[in-house]
């Protein structure tokens, strides 16, 4: 896509499946504290709300329809943001289970994972002594030993049937071969551009957060797809995030930011909130004389099907 007069999308990931209530009290995990944080978000700026849902009673992620629906429904009333619903959910549920509230929403968007790969934060387990729930340490510990499974037949199936009623994609590109199993659909004409690449670096797993990936991934994106065919965003985990998301503004990425991916504010300081990360990105951003994406041009930017046109 044209750099020249472009907006920056802020997409805002606001609970995830990774980080667990002992690691930060300020984590949404009711209905009510997913959809307050969301609305908080989209005020700030988040054009893209990227959302899970997790059981209220302890907070354990969980792909149940019946809780999305006690929060959707209240964000999209009270903003205008794209609603954009997991597909990876965790990586300890089944396919079946992560696109049961997908198939049902039938969203503008949709994240897909673009590949099979070790995903973990197990090494955090170290750092915490006193765990809120007894699922915590297990579910952390465990990660060490699973696999986040997304096979070429599973990505064809999520494209295919969601691909149906017109949900476009978050591509979650964790490592360049991501690219080029994106490019892979694209030759088999299974996606149509423009691309959202959500360029993910620092999960243990994946790329890691050197500034150089972001140009590896950069470059080989645009060979593979040419610039005018996708919208490149950036992703940066843990403590990396804002700094690599400024590099990535720079060279013509949007950002995503959110609990999801980090609870930091900042060096040792836990973000109170979802709403807090999108101000501070944003305050970075205008400070460089760039704009933000409102959702309107969100939609607009990546082709997307319509707020109205949506089964929630
Ligand atoms: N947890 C992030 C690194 C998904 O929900 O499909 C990527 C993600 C995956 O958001
Ligand atoms: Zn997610």
């Amino acid at each position: 896509m044209s750099t020249k007069n472009r907006k920056i999308i802020i997409t805002c990931a606001v609970t995830g499946a990774v980080h667990t209530p002992s690691m930060s009290e300020h984590l949404p995990l009711t209905p009510d504290e997913i959809a307050q944080q969301s609305i908080d978000a989209a005020e700030a700026g988040a054009a893209i709300l990227h959302l899970h849902a997790r059981d209220p009673k302890d907070g354990r992620p969980s792909p149940d329809p019946a809780l999305f629906d006690q929060f959707i429904p209240r964000i999209t009333e009270q903003t205008d943001a794209v609603i954009n619903i997991t597909t990876g959910g965790s990586t300890r549920m089944t396919l079946e289970e992560r696109l049961a509230f997908p198939l049902q929403a039938k969203p503008e968007m949709c994240s897909l994972n673009m590949g099979s790969m070790n995903f973990s934060i197990h090494p955090v387990a170290r750092k915490i002594s006193d765990w809120k729930y007894d699922w915590e340490r297990p579910y952390v510990e465990g990660m060490e030993d699973l696999i986040f499974r997304n096979t070429f037949k599973d990505i064809k199936r999520i494209l295919q049937q969601l691909g149906e009623h017109g949900t476009r994609f978050e591509f979650e590109c964790y490592d360049v071969g991501h690219l080029y199993n994106l490019a892979h659909f694209v030759d088999e004409g299974l996606i149509k551009p423009p691309f959202f690449i959500q360029s993910i670096y620092g999960i243990l797993g994946g790329m890691g957060p050197d500034p150089e990936n972001l140009a590896m991934v950069r470059t080989t994106a645009d060979r593979l797809f040419g610039r005018e065919s996708y919208q490149f965003s950036i992703l940066g985990a843990g403590r990396h995030q804002m700094q690599l998301l400024t590099m990535g503004a720079i060279m013509g990425g949007n950002v995503r930011v959110g609990l999801e991916d980090s609870i930091y504010l900042g060096r040792g300081v836990k973000a109170k909130s979802n709403a807090e990360q999108v101000h501070k990105i944003r305050r970075i951003l205008e400070e460089l004389s760039f704009e933000i994406a409102t959702p309107a041009e969100a939609r607009e930017m990546l082709r997307l099907k319509g707020k109205e046109k949506v089964g929630m």
